[in-house]
């Protein structure tokens, strides 16, 4: 049975030609800065998002633990949105890395209220802890894939700099979102001191993931890496993958935002669903009668599709490479078969 596999873009395969980047790779001990393919890429990235300095790490959630550690000091505060990726799905590496607290902000479509943000920085003063870091995610993975648009991020920023307090961008899908706004990545990234971006969501990289921001921070990251047991060698095998996907593979993200939303204007017509229209890849569809999604999600997957939840209300589609337009009809003739055997 083929499997049409809508769980998340991380399930993406390289290329052969990404294979071959990774088979021709020219590599070195990065322990001794010495992975020519490597450096190569961490410049790559830091040129692209219009930074000095940057960090090849194994997984967007040692990018973003990393950051965590090299912006705060145990017991501080870091200001975030409640449903954001690194307070959410990180294994509670916020506390348990970092020593920090958490302070939350329900956001509406990934957005914090500036007002609420502002709010929340603490005052001076022996008793508060030191608030240290904001922490923005665009696209917002949990909110649908939502784009938090450049003059939000303009104003969070602003507020920042009066407050004197760093933004680290949690930039998974920074791509899907400059994409989306049709401007480079870097005009997202000048919005924040340090931004966190994939290699193995949309781009289909096996792994890896770049931290950049200024040279004496990624410096401290680069400590915090080895802290954290991330210390690479001859990495440069899988560097190449990133360096053809930065050259190659950004331009055809928009192709996964056009498939999910084909899947959205079908899901849109089924009466039990309610769908938020997708801004990129990610498709956020709340189940409104009383079905579960773990139900759901077992008889899609009877049929070969395969997808995930939010929550017991919501299931998650996610749209890459490795689906098809011929595939998007398939799960629209799945998604339709599985609803009229349980009546809808
Ligand atoms: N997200 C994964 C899961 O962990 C939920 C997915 O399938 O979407 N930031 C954001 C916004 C992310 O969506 C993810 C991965 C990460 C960070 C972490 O990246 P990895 O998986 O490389 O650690």
């Amino acid at each position: 049975m083929k499997i049409i596999d809508l769980r998340s873009d991380t399930v993406t395969k390289p290329t052969e030609e990404m294979r071959k980047a990774m088979y021709l790779a020219e590599v070195g001990d990065d322990g001794y800065g010495e992975d020519p393919t490597i450096n190569l890429l961490e410049k790559k990235a830091a040129e692209l998002l219009g930074k000095e300095s940057a960090l090849f790490v194994v997984s967007g959630t040692m990018g973003n633990q990393v950051a965590l550690l090299s912006w705060t000091s145990r017991g501080d505060e870091v200001i975030l949105e409640a449903e954001s990726h690194m307070y959410y799905y990180e294994a509670g590496g916020m506390g348990g890395n970092a020593g920090v607290q958490p302070f939350l902000i329900q956001g509406e479509d990934g957005m914090m209220p500036i007002e609420k943000i502002e709010k929340a920085i603490r005052p001076q003063g022996r008793v508060f802890p030191k608030t240290s870091l904001i922490v923005l995610e665009n696209t917002h993975n949990r909110a649908g894939g939502k784009v938090l648009p450049l003059d939000y991020m303009k104003e969070v920023y602003e507020l920042s700099r009066k407050y004197n307090i760093p933004i680290h961008l949690d930039g998974a899908r920074i791509f899907n979102a400059s994409i989306y706004l049709k401007v480079p990545a870097k005009e997202i990234a000048k919005y924040a001191d340090s931004v966190m971006f994939c290699l193995s969501k949309g781009l289909s990289c096996p792994m890896g993931s770049l931290l950049v921001g200024p040279s004496d921070f990624i410096e401290k990251a680069r400590k915090n890496r080895q802290r954290l047991g991330g210390g690479l060698r001859q990495a440069g095998v899988v560097a190449a993958c990133g360096v053809w996907a930065l050259d190659n593979m950004i331009d055809r993200l928009e192709e996964d935002h056009r498939k999910a939303y084909n899947l959205y204007a079908f899901l849109r017509t089924i009466p039990i669903f309610d769908v938020k229209k997708p801004d990129t890849n990610i498709l956020k569809v709340n189940i409104k009668n009383g079905y579960k999604a773990s139900d759901l999600i077992k008889k899609f997957k009877d049929y070969g599709l395969l997808a995930t939840s939010f929550d017991e209300k919501t299931l998650r589609f996610v749209t890459h490479k490795d689906v098809s337009f011929d595939d998007i009809e398939e799960a629209k003739n799945i998604i339709e078969r599985v609803l009229n055997l349980l009546h809808f």
